[in-house]
């Protein structure tokens, strides 16, 4: 909904922000001065929306929601905000008056990235649902200084540069030093019996200061207003004044600097864990600073903890911030004295837990000593838990050891922390129909046996006001025109759409639409120096670079069609473009390779003027939040083609499909459901079902017989073999035959090869009739209803954090 600040209003408002932070007129004004007082601006409005909605949650005594995540992937503010505001309008026009383009005062804000991928960039779609649908939230993180790295391709290679973020986008932070707390680490326990029972002192520790900076997240047409509240560390007490005062000034500033390094850097590690001392550390920051702020919260407006967990919901976004149970558990026995049994209860009661991966890479185990070396008290605690846990497995399966011991806290000298979620959860969620099977099948299942309640599926879903309405104002107002406005609000409206499907006005429409975002697109590469052809099929996989999401799939498909194109020029192929976006873990040497593989095969193509009139390979370089806002409305096919059974959901996927897209993906993840969403008419399966594939690791699988076998695959692994571009892929070729056992490529890219091939051919002659391709496109922006993050918010609050809905 538009607001009705007039542009007089708005002009003394930023004329004020320029006087007061700069002291300049607007005349004076420079782009970058310009835009944090724009920022400044919708700051002092959302803080004033923020006072009222604070007003009337304290009125109403509503059980807040706490949502603890390690990334918030938060993409830009200033545009999101303006949009859910109704303010950009206005603004657009009054800066025009001043000769500024709202479109340019966008780019001088940085792109925080403070997440890896699907996992942060979820949490920030559940912050933006969780405003507009007015529920009271915080999401809680980790004020990185240095988000993920800045990727860089010298000569194929991924080389990575760092983040630096604050200094544009330190303008919508809000320091709030009134809520500085205190975080302790080292030094060691103490027991002992007194008249009022066992005391417990942890003495010796260091303590580092947690000072909260809180992000304000608008909603559409909302009084809701939702804080990210991002900690930072800080070091005030830790400065040897002696050797200051001996002018040894490197020596008093280092323990300093020891302290703040806590959240320098963000582990750019995704689906994978590393135990790092440094990691942990972060870990228990951010948990035991929050906390112990959820708990004075509480505290402050009920002045007792008895109803704790029917006010307070504390969400852990996988297992990273699972120290959040210990350290509760912490607060109450040591410090308010609750007994052990009803401090465990009310632990269970408050906290719910998702998991995002089933892969065994991601599961973090910790050893158990360094968790008793920094954190003494909370070992002691973890401890406790784990005892009695077993004690009442040990009643249930009286001398069934082996399967007590598998599902404990602590064993074999590791800490496993998804075991603690799950122990110390009233709820376990999985991400998609799919992967909550698979949890309740494979690792989980002990517990789900002894407990079929407490685990319950939340399909993911995504802002579709950032992913729709923002990123592709034209589609938008399409919808506007066919169904209304109210789907921004409710995407179930979205369903609507369904009544075009024969209307052939509002299908050219819609592929005006794709070939305008295509166009877009391609400018802005332009801009780059990277020229591609708008009228070609965007052919788009754009994620995280991962051995399981299979890009390398996806270069042998481009291979054998170069191939085809080699043996025989004339072949009748549509122009295809294959645009790759992806970041690979900085020590992760297989995805870099494949990174390599891309790069070099794009060179190599371009080579060929003929041939790159009708396939070309680019690799788009550092993707990030603000290049998905541009790539993803251009897409017109988006590939999802993991190994089935092993992306828990995906979030591309929704965002590409609500964009009219079509998807060319494996049964996996949240694919099933978009399967379900469009039928089988507008969607492109192939390949081993997640049941297939645990049939073929149980017959036996060996890579090579698809080599030997297959004609196809023989000439693509051939061509890899003998190296291309100058260069060998020697690594390539025995990790897809060879691998690390003797097997082959544990992702079996070959053996879903071939179906891969039949049916992206089916695709591109689907491709040839547009009206048809259109209807398509048309049933998947409609399908794309139930995949609005709305929707997963309204299913957690009703079945995890049990918030009555708001109608
Ligand atoms: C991702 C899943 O891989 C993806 O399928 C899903 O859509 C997304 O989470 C949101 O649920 N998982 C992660 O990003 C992940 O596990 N990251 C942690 C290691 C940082």
């Amino acid at each position: 909904m538009e607001s009705n600040m007039t542009k007089e209003e708005l002009r003394a408002l930023i004329e004020n922000k320029l006087s007061r932070h700069y002291g300049i007129s607007i005349d004076e004004a420079d782009r970058a001065q310009m835009y944090k007082s724009c920022a400044r601006t919708i700051l002092e409005l959302l803080s004033e929306k923020r006072t009222k909605f604070n007003q009337k949650i304290k009125e109403s005594q509503a059980k807040k929601v706490y949502y603890l995540c390690m990334e918030f992937l938060v993409g830009r503010s200033l545009k999101n905000n303006l949009y859910n505001l109704g303010l950009e309008d206005v603004f657009r026009n009054v800066l025009k008056q001043w000769n500024f383009d709202l479109e340019d005062l966008y780019n001088e804000e940085p792109d925080p990235g403070l997440g890896n991928g699907g996992l942060g960039r979820l949490a920030s779609c559940f912050m933006d649902s969780l405003a507009t649908l007015e529920y009271p939230a915080t999401g809680y993180s980790i004020c990185y200084e240095y988000g993920l790295f800045k990727q860089k391709i010298v000569d194929g290679w991924q080389m990575e540069l760092p983040d630096i973020w604050l200094p544009g986008g330190h303008v919508w932070l809000n320091q709030r030093n009134d809520l500085v707390c205190h975080v302790r680490f080292n030094g060691h326990v103490e027991e002992n019996w007194t008249d009022e029972g066992l005391q417990i002192k942890h003495l010796n520790y260091d303590e580092i200061e947690a000072v909260p900076y809180d992000l304000m997240i608008s909603g559409l047409d909302s009084e809701g207003v939702a804080i990210l509240r991002l900690w930072r560390a800080r070091d005030l007490n830790n400065f040897d004044m002696s050797s200051f005062a001996s002018g040894d000034y490197d020596r008093a500033m280092t323990e300093k600097m020891n302290a703040e390094v806590i959240c320098k850097v963000l582990y750019p590690s995704d689906n994978h864990f590393e135990g790092k001392t440094l990691r942990l550390k972060q870990q228990y920051f951010l948990v035991s600073a929050t906390v112990q702020d959820i708990i004075a919260e509480h505290l402050q407006q009920y002045e007792t903890l008895d109803n704790f967990s029917e006010k307070v919901a504390i969400h852990i976004n996988d297992t990273h911030p699972a120290l959040c149970i210990p350290e509760l558990m912490r607060i109450l026995v040591d410090d308010y004295h609750y007994s052990w049994q009803r401090a465990y209860q009310l632990v269970k009661k408050t906290v719910s837990y998702t998991n995002h991966t089933v892969l065994s890479e991601a599961l973090e185990k910790w050893p158990e000593d360094l968790i008793k070396g920094q954190l003494p008290r909370i070992y002691g605690i973890m401890k406790g838990l784990n005892e009695s846990y077993c004690q009442e497995l040990w009643k249930r399966y009286p001398g069934d050891w082996e399967k007590i011991e598998r599902m404990s806290i602590i064993s074999h000298g590791q800490v496993r922390m998804a075991n603690l979620c799950v122990i110390g959860s009233s709820h376990v969620n999985g991400v998609s129909k799919l992967h909550s099977e698979i949890i309740q099948k494979h690792i989980f299942s002990d517990y789900y046996r002894l407990d079929t309640k407490k685990f319950i599926s939340v399909t993911n879903g995504i802002a579709h006001r950032r992913w729709l309405c923002q990123s592709n104002p034209l589609l938008s107002q399409l919808l506007d025109d066919c169904i209304g406005p109210d789907y921004k609000k409710d995407a179930s409206q979205l369903g609507k759409f369904r009544n075009f499907y024969e209307n052939k006005e509002v299908l050219s429409r819609l592929q005006a639409i794709k070939q305008a975002n295509k166009i877009r697109f391609s400018n802005q590469l332009q801009q780059n120096g990277i020229v591609i052809d708008p009228q070609s099929i965007f052919v788009v996989q754009a994620k995280r670079l991962h051995e399981y999401k299979r890009q390398l799939l996806n270069v042998l498909k481009i291979i054998s069609l170069y191939l085809d194109l080699k043996d025989e020029p004339n072949l009748s192929l549509p122009p295809q473009t294959f645009l790759f976006a992806a970041k690979a873990a900085p020590g992760y040497y297989s995805a870099k390779e494949v990174i390599r593989l891309i790069w070099n095969l794009s060179n190599e193509i371009e080579k060929d003027a003929t041939i790159r009139e009708k396939i070309r390979v680019v690799f788009l370089e550092n993707y990030d939040v603000t290049m998905a806002e541009g790539l993803l409305p251009a897409a017109d096919v988006s590939e999802q083609i993991s190994l089935a059974g092993k992306e828990a959901s995906g979030t591309g996927n929704m965002k590409m499909m609500i964009n009219g897209a079509l998807t060319i993906g494996t049964m996996d993840g949240a694919n099933v459901e978009i399967y379900e969403a469009v039928g089988k008419e507008n969607i492109f399966i192939f390949g081993m079902t997640a049941e297939e594939v645990e049939n073929k690791w149980k017959e036996g699988y060996a890579a090579s017989s698809y080599y030997h076998n297959n004609e196809k695959i023989h000439r693509v692994v051939e061509y890899l073999r003998h190296g291309f571009n100058g260069e060998s892929f020697e690594s390539i070729y025995r990790y897809l035959l060879v691998g690390d056992y003797g097997i082959g490529d544990p992702y079996m890219c070959l053996a879903d090869f071939e179906s891969y091939l039949d049916v992206y051919k089916e695709l591109l002659e689907a491709y040839h009739a547009p009206f048809r391709w259109s209807q398509k496109a048309l049933i998947n922006i409609a399908g794309a209803e139930r995949f609005a993050a709305d929707r997963s918010i309204q299913e957690y609050t009703n079945k995890i954090w049990n918030i009555p809905t708001l109608v």
